[in-house]
């Protein structure tokens, strides 16, 4: 088992899904996009990669959804064979050296993974900071990639494998790629493009939900809810017209399809919860908690 972890919107998601050469976790220019640990299980031949995804972990944990987000991080860390620290390499922030005093307490092997180096021209610009880093952790080997453009990625790849144990049994299916259910990925995938198309007027708090499933002949309809805290982000997520909206519906039913191999017919509805966010029954309907 192989854990991702690093601060929010280091591209860890990203990475996961250039890994796995399939979209397992939905990403976005956004913190709070990954809001929970999620797997992907990449199986090929005699050997099973079994990546865990986590949110970032936050140095500021005021509300539950973060607390519970830092544990779904932090809990991981010590059960699995391999840890990739992802980093960027131009910032070194407070949240960064949170995670390196955690890695100092674990056991695991851990690789230093210096992502986004496709935004390098001048890759000499990257040497005092990586030069920094090896001194913080002589123990960690450190790989140069670009999730993005997956530059370095086959070397991290065979770096991955060659710290795998062997294995007699597989863990899960051969052709299981995640733990996520496809309510979970539909839901997934509809709030992947309300944080990608809502800009600045992201209403953090919001939750998506499907409610309701029917297959009618080739067409599968969904009928899904979009949960807000306030009554005024209704609107921005509606958008003028219903623009804002029916953007989202259209390129979330695309990925769906995709995902399900399946006609689909999608319809959103955003509707008003109240804090959603710190109500712990309401994130477990939810699915934020096990
Ligand atoms: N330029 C560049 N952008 C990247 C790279 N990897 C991720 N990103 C972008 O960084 C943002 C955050 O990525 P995401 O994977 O959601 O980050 P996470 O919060 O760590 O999971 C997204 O807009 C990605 O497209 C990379 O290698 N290069
Ligand atoms: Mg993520």
């Amino acid at each position: 088992m192989i854990a991702i972890i690093g601060r929010p919107n280091v591209g860890k998601s990203t990475l996961l899904n250039a890994l796995m050469g399939k979209k397992i976790a939905i990403t976005a220019n956004k913190p709070q996009t990954t809001r929970h640990r999620l797997l992907g299980i990449d199986t090929q031949d005699h050997i099973q990669r079994i990546y865990v995804d986590t949110p970032g972990l936050h140095s500021k944990a005021h509300n539950r959804m973060n607390k519970i987000m830092n544990r779904d991080a932090v809990s991981v860390l010590g059960e699995v064979d391999l840890i990739l620290w992802l980093l960027v390499a131009d910032q070194w922030t407070e949240e960064d050296q949170a995670v390196l005093k955690l890695l100092r307490q674990q056991a695991s092997k851990v690789f230093v993974v210096v992502n986004q180096i496709d935004r390098y021209s001048e890759k000499t610009l990257m040497l005092p900071y990586l030069q920094k880093l090896s001194m913080l952790m002589d123990y960690a080997d450190f790989v140069p990639v670009s999730a993005m453009t997956k530059d370095g990625l086959p070397e991290l790849q065979e770096l991955i494998d060659d710290h795998l144990p062997e294995m007699e049994v597989f863990l899960f299916p051969e052709d299981q790629s995640t733990d996520q259910s496809d309510n979970f990925m539909m839901a997934e995938l509809i709030r992947e493009k309300l944080f990608r198309l809502l800009g600045d007027e992201l209403p953090y708090g919001l939750a998506v939900q499907i409610e309701h499933k029917q297959l009618e002949g080739k067409l599968l309809r969904v009928n899904a809810v979009i949960w807000v805290d306030k009554p005024s982000h209704k609107p921005m997520v509606i958008g003028h017209k219903g623009q804002m909206l029916k953007q989202v519906g259209s390129q979330a039913r695309e990925e769906i399809q995709r995902w399900l191999v399946q006609k689909v017919h999608l319809e959103l509805w955003v509707k008003v919860k109240s804090n959603w966010v710190d109500s712990r029954l309401d994130l477990r309907s939810l699915g934020h908690e096990d």
